[in-house]
C-alpha cells in the first residue's frame, strides 16, 4: 500500500509539476501541500476525486432527500451536487407546486382530500431491464405518508405520486423486480387495512395488519397502473425492508420484520416501551413470497377488494402456498439479495452476525413441505437451519449490505461500530474494515443493487457528522463519505456534507446510461408528456376574456415575454399559458407575477400554465426569473388589475423619449458593426467541420433563427424612418441589434466550443 501510494503520488506530482510550472508558476505543488497541511495520502485522495473543469463524472447518484421529500442528484467521484428534484414537496425553482401541471402531480399525493406537502423519502430505485439499471425511471417512497413517486429520467421530473390505499405508513420500498414489472412497497407500522376504521389496541393481533403492495409499473406509459396493482395481507409484525429476487430467485420477494412479538407499548400507562417489547425475542421473521404466483391469483379473481384495491388475504396466500416465514436474528434491518439471486443476506441490528440465507435451501424445504411450525396466523415457518448457508460475525449493529463487481464480495454497514465491513459471503470471511464518521446507516456501491454491480466506489451514508464540517448550529448536515473499493483495502477519499434532510439510501448508475433530453418538443406539458392545451406559436399570442375568466396564451424568447401587458378586472380568474420558444440548450425562462404566489420554470419547448384569482386591484409586475440573457432584466411586463368598470380619463400615449434622426443613424452604425462580428464568426464556423458537432449544429440553428427575426423588423424601422417617426425607427433598429447580440453570443459560444474540441479546417 505504501509503495503503491508513493508511485501514484510521484506520478501525480510529476504531471502536476509540469502543469504548475506552465500555468501557475507562482505555486509549486510542494508549496501548496505545505501551506494547506496536506499529506501525500490527501493528495492521492484528491487526485482520485477531482474532476477538472470541463470533464464529467463517471457515476450519477440519486439520493433520497429524507424529510425534505425530495431527491438529491450528485455525481461520483467528485461528489458535486447536480440537482434537487421536487417529489413530495413543492420545489420553487422548478415551479413544482407553483404551476398548474405540477400542482396536479402533487395533488395525486393528497390523502383523505388533504394536501400533504412534505414527505419522508427513504429508498430510491432505478428501473431495471433484466436486472440491470436501465436509467429510464426512478421510484421513491414516502415512509410517513404511504406514497410512491415516479420520476422520469428523460427530464428528471416527478410525473406521478400514488397513495397506498390500505397502509398508514410504509418503509420497505421502493424496490423493483428485474424488469420493473412491479415496485415493491412494504408497510411499516401495523394498522387496520380498512382506512378509517377504529379498533382498540387490545385488538392488535386480530384487527391490525401489515402487508406488501406490488405496484404495477406500466413502462410504456411511464406510470404506475393502480388498477393492476395489488397487495398481500400480512401479520402485524412491523414489516421492514424488502428486496426482489433476481435470476435464481426471479419471481420471489423477501421482506423483513422487526416486531414479530406484536408488542404494544404504553410508557404513560406504566408499560415497558416498544423498544423493549419489540426486541424481546431472539428472532423475528423474514417473509418469503412468490409474487409471480400472487399476481396470477389476483388475476384469477382470488383477491378481496379493500378500499377498491385488490388484497390477497393471508388465508388465500397460505392455502395457495405462496407465503412462508423464516426466523431471522435479531431485530433485523436490511435484506439484500446477492447479484446472482442465490442468497439473501440479512443483518440483525442487535446481533453481530449477518445471516446468509440460501434460496436453493429455502426452495428445497418448501418442496419437501418441511416446516418447523406455523405462526399464530397459520403461515408455515421454515427452520432457520434449513434455510441458512452461513452466518458471519462482522461487528456491532450490522444494517445494510451491498455488493462488489468481484464475486462473493459484500460490504455491510456497522451502525454501532461506525465501520464498513468488507467480507466474503461464499467463504464466510471478513476481509477488511474501515472506520467512517460517524454511525453509518445505508451504504451503496456503484450499481450495487443490480445483477451486475460495478464496484469501484462505495458511499457510506453516515447519520452523524459531529465534528467533520465547519459548524452550522445544532442541526448538522449528513456526512456522505466516498470510499475507494477498487483495491484489497478500502480507502476513504472524501467527506460530503448533505444538508437537505436525512437521506436513507442512494443508488448510483453509470452516467453513460442516462440519456436525458436537452429540450422538449415545442408545446409539451412536461408533467403529462402530452401536448399542452395552452401551447402557443410565435405570432399567435393572444388574451381571451370570457366573462370573468381571462386566459393568456403567451410566449417567451430572449428577451421578452409576449404579451408585455395583461389587463384584467378585479375578481377575474387569470390563467397565463407560456411556451418557451427557445431551441438553444439551457435557455430556460422563469415566470412570476408579483405577490400572487405563482412561479413557472419554462425550459426550451415547454408550455406551463399558472393560475390565480386577481382578487386585489393594483399594478403587479411580472418578469422572467432566470438570468437568461444580457437583457434578462428587461424581460418584464405588467399585470394591471383594474377596478370594475374602470374607464381611462387621461388621453395621450405612453411616456416617450425625444429621439432624433442622429439616434437612429447611431443605432444603424451599431447594427452594421455587430453584423461584421457575426459575419466573421460565421466565416470561421463554416470554415471548419462544425457539422460533426451536434452541440454546435444546434447552436448555429438557433443563431440563424435569432438572426432570421431581424428581417421583418428591418422593414418596420425603415417604414418608420420613411415617416420620420424617429422613436419607432430607432427602437425597431435597437430590436434588430438585440437579435444580433443573441446571434453573436451563440456564435461565439459555438466558436469557442469548436476551438476547444479540435475542429478541423475544411476546404
Ligand atoms: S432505512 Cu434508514 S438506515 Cu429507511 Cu433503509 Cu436503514
Ligand atoms: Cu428569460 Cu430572463
Amino acid at each position: 500500500m505504501k509503495r503503491l501510494n508513493r508511485t501514484a503520488v510521484s506520478l501525480v506530482v510529476g504531471c502536476m509539476g509540469f502543469a504548475a510550472s506552465a500555468v501557475w508558476a507562482a505555486d509549486s505543488l510542494q508549496d501548496v501541500l505545505k501551506e494547506r497541511g496536506l499529506s501525500q495520502q490527501d493528495l492521492l485522495a484528491a487526485a482520485k476525486t477531482y474532476v477538472p473543469t470541463g470533464k464529467r463524472d463517471e457515476y450519477v447518484a440519486f439520493s433520497s432527500g429524507g424529510q425534505s421529500g425530495q431527491v438529491i442528484v450528485y455525481a461520483i467521484p467528485s461528489m458535486r451536487i447536480l440537482k434537487y428534484i421536487g417529489v413530495f414537496t413543492p420545489e420553487p425553482w422548478q415551479g413544482y407546486g407553483f404551476d398548474e401541471s405540477s400542482k396536479k402531480v402533487l395533488a395525486g399525493g393528497k390523502i383523505d382530500g388533504k394536501d400533504i406537502t412534505w414527505g419522508d423519502t427513504h429508498h430510491p430505485a432505478i428501473s431495471e431491464t433484466n436486472g440491470e439499471y436501465d436509467g429510464q425511471f426512478l421510484f421513491i417512497n414516502d415512509k410517513a405518508n404511504p406514497r410512491l413517486a415516479v420520476i422520469d429520467l428523460r427530464d428528471f421530473e416527478t410525473k406521478q405520486i400514488v397513495v397506498n390505499p390500505i397502509f398508514k405508513s410504509e418503509h420497505g420500498g421502493a424496490f423493483v423486480t428485474t424488469n420493473s414489472e412491479y415496485v415493491i412497497e412494504a408497510a411499516q407500522y401495523a394498522a387496520p387495512l380498512e382506512n378509517k376504521k377504529f379498533y382498540p389496541l387490545e385488538e392488535f393481533n386480530e384487527k391490525y395488519r401489515g402487508g406488501i403492495t406490488y405496484w404495477k409499473f406500466d413502462r410504456k406509459e411511464g406510470r404506475i397502473d393502480t388498477a393492476k396493482s395489488f397487495s398481500l395481507e400480512l401479520p402485524p409484525y412491523s414489516q421492514d425492508l424488502s428486496d426482489a429476487g433476481k435470476l435464481a430467485s426471479e419471481g420471489w420477494s423477501f421482506t423483513n420484520s422487526f416486531c414479530s412479538e406484536r408488542y404494544v407499548g404504553g410508557i404513560e400507562k406504566g408499560r415497558p416501551p416498544y423498544e423493549a417489547g419489540c426486541s424481546a425475542k431472539d428472532t423475528d421473521y423474514m417473509h418469503v413470497i412468490n409474487w409471480k404466483k400472487a399476481a396470477e391469483l389476483v388475476a384469477a379473481g382470488k383477491a378481496k377488494k379493500i378500499n377498491g384495491h385488490d388484497v390477497l388475504m393471508m388465508e388465500t396466500a397460505i392455502k395457495e402456498g405462496i407465503l412462508f416465514l423464516i426466523p431471522e436474528p435479531k431485530s433485523p434491518h436490511g435484506v439484500d439479495v446477492t447479484p446472482d439471486g442465490k442468497n439473501i443476506i440479512v443483518a440483525g441490528k442487535l446481533d453481530t452476525h449477518v445471516s446468509v440465507y440460501s434460496f436453493e435451501k429455502i426452495q428445497a424445504a418448501i418442496k419437501a413441505g418441511k416446516f418447523e411450525s406455523k405462526d399464530p396466523y397459520g403461515i408455515p415457518v421454515i427452520a432457520m437451519k434449513d434455510a441458512i448457508a452461513t452466518q458471519v460475525s462482522l461487528g456491532l449493529g450490522p444494517l445494510h449490505t451491498q455488493y462488489d463487481s468481484k464475486p462473493c464480495i459484500a460490504y455491510t454497514s456497522l451502525y454501532v461500530d461506525s465501520q464498513v465491513a468488507k467480507w466474503n459471503y461464499c467463504e464466510g470471511k471478513v476481509l477488511d474494515k474501515l472506520s467512517v464518521h460517524y454511525n453509518i446507516g445505508h451504504l451503496m456501491t456503484m450499481e450495487g443493487d443490480s445483477t451486475k454491480p460495478a464496484g469501484k466506489y462505495l458511499v457510506a451514508l453516515n447519520k452523524l457528522a459531529i465534528d467533520r464540517f465547519v459548524p452550522v448550529g445544532p442541526l448538522h448536515p449528513q456526512n456522505h463519505q466516498l470510499i475507494d473499493i477498487s483495491g484489497d483495502k478500502m480507502q476513504l477519499l472524501y467527506d460530503m456534507p448533505l444538508p437537505l434532510g436525512e437521506p436513507h439510501y442512494v443508488v448510483a448508475i453509470d452516467a453513460k446510461k442516462l440519456k436525458p433530453a436537452v429540450r422538449y418538443k415545442v408545446g409539451t406539458d412536461s408533467r403529462t408528456d402530452q401536448p399542452h392545451p395552452g401551447a402557443t406559436k410565435a405570432g399567435e399570442e393572444r388574451t381571451v376574456k370570457k366573462g370573468n375568466k381571462v386566459e393568456v396564451f403567451g410566449t417567451l424568447i430572449r428577451s421578452h415575454i409576449t404579451p408585455e401587458t395583461i389587463e384584467v378586472e378585479v375578481g377575474d380568474d387569470v390563467t397565463i399559458n407560456l411556451t418557451n420558444l427557445e431551441r438553444a440548450q439551457d435557455e430556460t425562462h422563469g415566470f412570476t407575477v408579483s405577490t400572487f404566489n405563482v412561479h413557472a420554470s419554462v425550459e426550451p419547448g415547454k408550455t406551463v400554465a399558472v393560475k390565480f384569482k386577481a382578487d386585489k386591484e393594483g399594478v403587479y409586475p411580472y418578469y422572467c426569473t432566470e438570468f437568461c440573457s444580457a437583457l434578462h432584466l428587461e424581460m418584464q411586463g405588467y399585470l394591471l388589475v383594474k377596478p370594475k368598470g374602470w374607464k381611462p380619463t387621461k388621453t395621450g400615449g405612453l411616456a416617450a423619449q425625444n429621439y432624433t434622426e442622429a439616434d437612429y443613424k447611431a443605432t444603424l452604425k451599431k447594427v452594421a458593426d455587430t453584423q461584421a462580428i457575426i459575419d466573421s464568426v460565421v466565416a470561421y464556423i463554416t470554415s471548419v467541420n462544425y457539422k460533426d458537432f451536434p452541440e454546435v449544429v444546434a447552436m448555429v440553428d438557433d443563431a440563424f433563427d435569432q438572426l432570421g427575426k431581424t428581417k421583418d423588423i428591418k422593414v418596420k424601422h425603415e417604414a418608420a424612418f420613411a415617416k420620420k417617426d424617429w422613436e419607432n425607427a430607432n427602437l425597431w433598429a435597437e430590436q434588430v441589434w438585440q437579435y444580433q447580440v443573441k446571434t453573436a453570443d451563440l456564435g461565439l459560444r459555438a466558436k469557442t466550443f469548436l476551438e476547444q474540441n479540435g475542429a478541423k479546417k475544411v476546404k
